[in-house]
């Protein structure tokens, strides 16, 4: 029998998995894994900075926030035509899902038609959607999803305690505002946050208890672990230990046994090792292609070996209704319950 789908963990119990030894605890997962996905699959999804930078949020993590010197410069929004054309090159590449990301706090209403469009447009090249703009009103998420948007992303980023020394803007309860507005509409959600920001263990388990007791398991789960960038208050932060990298991505996938598990931003600093080690402990995720937002991700190439010397083959898009995808073998439930 699968694994049970639960939303009532306790920090304690979360901490006992992380305090598991290493083997027993990829053991475990890879267990987990197994019960219901092909572990030689991945979903591959591209990312595509459709507004960059200028963003006046805070977030002590980020080189789109204005009030930081990184040296991103702010754009307007992109038009349609240069949206379209990356997304037909994401294609062509291999990935089955694109993201459009905005470096704003909240879209304005008039906003929205215009990321609508590119929506519609690149939904009907035949990738499945996903957008990340900051907090949604309810009528906004409606007005997405009417336009075909599958996914949104919208990340907790780190335990509740630890959220006011990472991001004083707004608060922990506005994104769980905003992820009840995606989810009341129909669409999934991609919802997960960032280790390596100085965080405590505990901190990373509250992370992932947090995740595991929204109301309903995320559909996707990106780990980030952070990107370290000049200007950015947490440029200088102690490197996160990779064997605790790897145990976030473990529990991550025992916590939430049916969601896809996002080996998100840092590849780009990973070896091949340390990636596949990711693949072992339940990642069946990655963002593809040579950037992420402003940052680098592996180039093309790079991965493309990589799935070759660790015989793994992108998850197929076999069939397609409405919003929710069923893919080769396996059903992702959206918004998973086991009752
Ligand atoms: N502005 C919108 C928002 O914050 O919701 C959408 C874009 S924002 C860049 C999306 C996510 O990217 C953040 O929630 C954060 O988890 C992640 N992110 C941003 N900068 C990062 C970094 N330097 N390293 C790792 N993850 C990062
Ligand atoms: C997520 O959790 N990670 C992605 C995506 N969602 C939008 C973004 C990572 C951004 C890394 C820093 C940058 O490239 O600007
Ligand atoms: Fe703005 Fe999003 Fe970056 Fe925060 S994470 S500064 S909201 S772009």
């Amino acid at each position: 029998m699968p694994a049970v789908i639960r939303h009532d963990w306790t920090r304690d119990e979360v901490l006992v998995l992380f305090d598991l030894s290493f083997p027993e605890l990829m053991a475990r997962a890879g267990a987990t894994h197994r019960e219901r996905f092909d572990p030689s699959q991945v979903q591959v999804s591209t990312l595509l900075s459709v507004k960059t930078g200028g963003c006046p949020e805070d977030c002590a993590y980020c080189p789109q926030a204005a009030r930081y010197d990184t040296g991103v410069q702010a754009q307007k929004l992109m038009g349609l035509e240069e949206v379209v054309d990356k997304a037909r090159a994401a294609k062509a590449a291999g990935a089955s899902r694109f993201c459009m990301g905005a470096a704003w706090r909240s879209p304005k209403d008039r906003d929205i038609p215009k990321v609508a469009a590119m929506i519609r447009e690149v939904k009907a090249l035949g990738l499945e959607t996903c957008a990340t703009l900051g907090m949604l009103k309810g009528s906004q998420a409606q007005a997405l999803r009417d336009a075909g948007l599958d996914y949104y992303n919208h990340n907790l980023d780190t335990a509740p305690e630890f959220y006011g020394d990472v991001i004083k803007t707004r608060d922990y309860q506005d994104r769980l505002d905003t992820l009840e507005h995606v989810r009341d509409v129909g669409m999934k959600t991609c919802c997960g946050g960032i280790v390596g920001m100085g965080e405590s263990r505990s901190q990373r388990a509250g992370l992932l208890q947090a995740l595991a007791n929204l109301p309903a398991h995320p559909d996707s789960v990106p780990i980030n672990r952070l990107v370290q960038v000049e200007g950015t208050p947490l440029q200088g932060t102690a490197l996160l230990d990779s064997f605790e990298f790897v145990r976030t991505i473990a529990v991550a996938r025992l916590l939430m046994p049916a969601a896809m598990v996002r080996l998100s931003a840092g590849r780009a600093e990973m070896n091949d090792e340390l990636q596949a080690l990711c693949f072992l402990a339940g990642a069946n995720s990655i963002f593809y292609g040579e950037k992420l937002l402003t940052t680098g991700n592996p180039d093309v190439e790079a991965d493309q070996a990589l799935f070759k010397r660790l015989g793994l083959v992108p998850m197929p898009l076999v069939h397609k209704h409405d919003t929710n995808t069923v893919h080769a073998d396996i059903v992702v439930p959206a918004n998973s319950c086991a009752a």
